[in-house]
């Protein structure tokens, strides 16, 4: 049992034994991406005021407008995660091509990689509702001593060795594991620290919310609409809560405290879906297993596709266990 107001760094520190890997390198990349998501927490919450907001004029590598705070936020862990030098290489939602990072003398020491979405669900910033940070991290499989190279970085999500998210909500929080089950932190404004609000997080079996962007309905596969039927018909429990705030981390965050499924399926117009299996979709299937919960491809456990594209899509069903189930035998029974 955690001690009371235990804070992050207190809990790092006690829980560093059961990392699957105790050199300690793991710990201080996981402050320093506590330490960037302070930083951009700040420039987010005075995001109204400064009139930071709107498009760059920029356009990322999926072809979408950038927002000033993606790149805000992506130059911060960046410059965050390469000052340290704990890293052997960066890959971001944001930038085409990953980054090797040399390390002192040049060495290539390091052996962890970090994969990041530095500003997840930003079309919510201008209006005010929440957003979030995606990260993941993996031992590279090239030699210590060379420079990593793109395998290092579409390893199957199952090689994760630590996942987690930053929610910029009504309270700011931080969510990670190491494979050893889920702690959330709140952020104390305040005084700049986290503090363990939420131990042992556990998604509840099943739920009675689902959430999916139903304005595309009429280009979902059939099992995807059969499913939306199923949690609209009056029976037992159902109709289940439509909920959707169309930022990623939000809408999994609240599911894995109330209980629901979130859904991005493939549709008519993108044959993968929308989200990234890299930076979006891993982390959040590590998480989520880790809580209890269960993620696919509507068919295929998301942890164990092996990536062949930085920048690949698949379709994302993640969420309580016995509803995610329950969708897979509509996509399975509609194929
Ligand atoms: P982004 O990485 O460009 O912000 O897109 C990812 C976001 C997710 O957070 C969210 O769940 C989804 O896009 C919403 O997409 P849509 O508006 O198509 O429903
Ligand atoms: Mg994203």
């Amino acid at each position: 049992m955690p001690a009371k107001n235990q804070t992050i760094g207190e809990f790092i520190i006690e829980n560093q034994s059961s990392f699957a890997y105790t050199s300690g390198e793991l710990s201080r990349l996981i402050n320093s991406i506590r330490l960037a998501a302070k930083v951009v927490n700040h420039e987010v919450n005075k995001a109204g005021l400064v009139d930071i907001t709107g498009a760059i004029g920029g356009v990322n590598v999926q072809g979408e407008e950038q927002q000033k705070l993606d790149v805000y936020a992506n130059e911060r862990f960046i410059e965050t995660l390469t000052n340290r030098e704990i890293v052997c290489g960066i890959a971001s939602e944001e930038n085409d091509d990953f980054i090797t990072i040399e390390g002192q003398n040049c060495d290539h020491k390091n052996k962890y990689v970090v994969l990041i979405d530095p500003l997840d669900g930003s079309s919510n910033i201008d209006v005010n509702v929440s957003v979030g940070t995606i990260f993941s991290i993996y031992r590279r499989v090239t030699p210590v001593g060379t420079p990593v190279t793109k395998e290092d970085f579409l390893q199957p999500g199952n090689k994760q060795v630590a996942a987690g998210y930053i929610v910029y909500g009504t309270s700011t929080m931080l969510v990670y594991t190491t494979g050893d089950g889920v702690n959330g932190f709140t952020l104390n404004p305040a005084i700049g620290t986290y503090y363990l609000s939420h131990p042992n997080m556990k998604f509840p079996e099943t739920g009675k919310i689902y959430s999916i962007n139903e304005g595309n309905y009429n280009h979902f596969p059939q099992g995807v609409k059969d499913y939306i039927k199923y949690c609209q018909a009056e029976e037992g429990d159902r109709p289940y809560t439509a909920r959707y705030i169309g930022s990623l981390v939000s809408d999994v965050h609240r599911n894995m405290i109330k209980g629901g499924i979130y859904i991005y399926p493939k549709s008519s117009k993108s044959s993968n879906g929308k989200l990234r299996l890299l930076y979006e979709c891993n982390p959040m299937a590590f998480i989520v297993e880790q809580a209890g919960g269960k993620a696919s491809d509507g068919f295929t456990r998301i942890l164990d596709i092996k990536p062949t594209e930085l920048h690949q899509r698949v379709p994302f069903f993640c969420g309580s266990k016995k509803m995610v189930e329950k969708a897979e035998e509509f996509m399975e029974n509609a194929s």
